[in-house]
């Protein structure tokens, strides 16, 4: 599917801001891509529908996460965290993109997972850095995704995390396994 499709397919379903945020993950994620040696039409295809899903009701997701296979303690968490999960799903479903890679890139681009491929970190940072955003402690992430992908996506993992604690969040497992994994592959540098 190229770029203007994918466009075509998403713009209906989310809001204006969110479309335009949608763009500047797509460019930011083929950057990095570039950068480090990755699929830039997989980076591109998983950033244009990461948050297909975002804007689908709460008994719709909630639908979803109970008639298919997914996790039901997502059900227990914020359901801010469901849109990722459920548009790995949708976009199969709806629009018939069946590549696992990007598929799991969409799952997972809110919380992060234990090992993570590189188009999973790319999204993930991607989504974090891109130059609509303002967060503390920004600058020091898009520096680092501009030599080393893992401390990059390990400090998205470290920043939101604090975050959510700071605000007495609680914390999805799999943001807790990404941190602890990502922490594990910076000491061990294996990428
Ligand atoms: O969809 P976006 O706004 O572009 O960004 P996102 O999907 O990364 O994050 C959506 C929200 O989810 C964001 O406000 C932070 C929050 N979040 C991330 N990880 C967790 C979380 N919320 C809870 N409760 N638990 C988490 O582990
Ligand atoms: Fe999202
Ligand atoms: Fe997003």
């Amino acid at each position: 599917m190229d770029r203007n499709e994918a466009i075509t397919r998403i713009e209906p379903h989310i809001s204006r801001k969110r479309f335009e945020h949608t763009l500047r993950v797509a460019d930011t994620a083929i950057e990095l891509a570039e950068r480090f040696n990755g699929s830039t039409e997989q980076a591109e295809l998983a950033a244009l529908f990461h948050d297909y899903a975002k804007y689908r009701s709460l008994g719709e997701l909630k639908h979803w996460i109970i008639k298919s296979n997914l996790p039901k303690d997502l059900l227990d968490y914020h359901h801010e965290l469901w849109h990722g999960p459920v548009g790995s799903i949708l976009v199969e479903f709806e629009h018939g993109i069946h590549d696992s890679s990007v598929q799991d890139a969409i799952y997972y681009h809110t919380t992060g997972k234990a090992h993570m491929s590189k188009l999973d970190k790319i999204i993930f940072i991607a989504d974090y850095i891109e130059p609509g955003r303002s967060f503390p402690g920004l600058e020091e992430v898009r520096e680092a995704a501009k030599t080393d992908l893992t401390k990059a996506a390990w400090l998205v993992s470290r920043n939101t995390i604090n975050y959510l604690m700071q605000k007495n969040n609680t914390v999805y497992p799999d943001s807790f396994y990404a941190y602890n994994d990502l922490t594990r592959q910076m000491n061990g540098r294996t990428d």
